[in-house]
């Protein structure tokens, strides 16, 4: 049986003392008019586990969705990558976490090189041991670094044309400008190579309002733990109790936001700061940007990819697009 930290999870925030100058950082977010809580607080372990248990929901499609698209469409997406790096090309795989994606396209790739990025490297050194075992054929590396950050230090680990792969639609949780420099980024690193990447597609509010407000609860823990671990982070006495979860979609910006609304009025402490809420005033915790599939296609091409094609499924509800730098 496999546990959740080696599934689908973005690997957990580092557990290390937070520096100043992220405490600072949490603390100015949550004094802004608007107050919020970056989404990456929502991955330490607990949020891990929280996040594959998620993805093991029926309202929740996105995971199973890409994987049947994947399995389906397998031999066409390998055709076209291989058509545009040549076999063994190395697979990067971007946010690799544990691991448990990129090992699909390892055959159909002929992959001989398995590069996996992410800023968890422990947990990533750990997936590879299992992995290298499995598939002693394929090289393998961790490349620990900040995708949002520090992605372009990627390119000088990688010395030839590559496949980058960003699975999940991680992607729809940055803001489409930020996406938008985030593709150029990884079209400057593929060094002439491709892309394959997991996109959420724009669907109808009630199918999106039930996969962030699951009749179990789920997701409402997982974005109440984010409280719990700013807790730990800057000593805050946040009650996870007295925060209701709230999945808004907004269709003008197609986007469903996470949202910690507050079950009365309370102020909450952390040292050197404090924050008075009003009753259902709320902390906006994560965007999930839903794209349209001509719009992703528009932004590849404006990154400086080329001829993007896409495969989805048969309701149209995510899709996976390759592209050649
Ligand atoms: C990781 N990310 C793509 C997920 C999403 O769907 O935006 C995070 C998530 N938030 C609530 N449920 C899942």
């Amino acid at each position: 049986m496999t546990t959740a930290l080696d599934t689908t999870a973005p690997a957990p925030a580092p557990t290390a003392q937070p520096l100043q100058d992220e405490r600072t950082r949490i603390a100015a977010h949550l004094m802004e008019r608007q107050a919020s809580i970056s989404p990456r607080y929502l991955y330490d372990a607990l949020g891990c586990h929280l996040f594959d248990a998620i993805t093991e929901l029926d309202e929740y499609y996105p995971t199973r969705t890409e994987r049947a698209i994947a399995e389906q469409h397998r031999v066409p997406i390998a055709d076209f990558l291989t058509d545009q790096v040549g076999p063994q090309a190395p697979l990067v795989d971007l946010g690799a976490g544990s691991c448990s994606k990129a090992p699909f396209w390892f055959g159909s790739l002929g992959c001989t090189e398995y590069v996996a990025v992410d800023l968890a490297r422990e947990h990533v050194e750990r997936a590879l041991l299992g992995l290298r075992t499995r598939h002693p054929g394929v090289r393998m590396q961790c490349v620990a670094l900040d995708l949002v950050w520090q992605l372009p230090r990627l390119a000088s680990h990688i010395a030839r044309p590559a496949v980058l792969f960003y699975p999940g639609s991680s992607i729809g949780n940055f803001e489409p400008e930020q996406a938008l420099r985030l593709l150029r980024e990884m079209h400057a690193v593929a060094r002439g190579g491709a892309l394959l990447i997991g996109v959420d597609l724009w669907k109808s509010p009630a199918e999106l309002q039930a996969a962030y407000d699951d009749a179990t609860g789920v997701t409402a823990a997982f974005n109440r733990n984010v409280l719990r671990h700013v807790n730990r982070l800057i000593g805050a006495d946040f009650d996870p109790r007295q925060w209701q979860h709230i999945a808004h979609v907004d269709s003008e910006r197609q986007r469903v936001e996470m949202r910690l609304a507050a079950i009365g009025a309370q102020t909450v402490h952390w040292p050197g700061g404090e924050r008075h809420f009003a009753d259902a005033e709320y902390i906006h915790t994560e965007n999930s940007y839903k794209w349209k599939r001509d719009g992703f296609a528009d932004c590849l091409q404006q990154a400086g990819w080329q001829a993007p094609r896409s495969w989805t499924d048969d309701h149209a509800r995510f899709a996976l697009f390759a592209a050649a730098a």
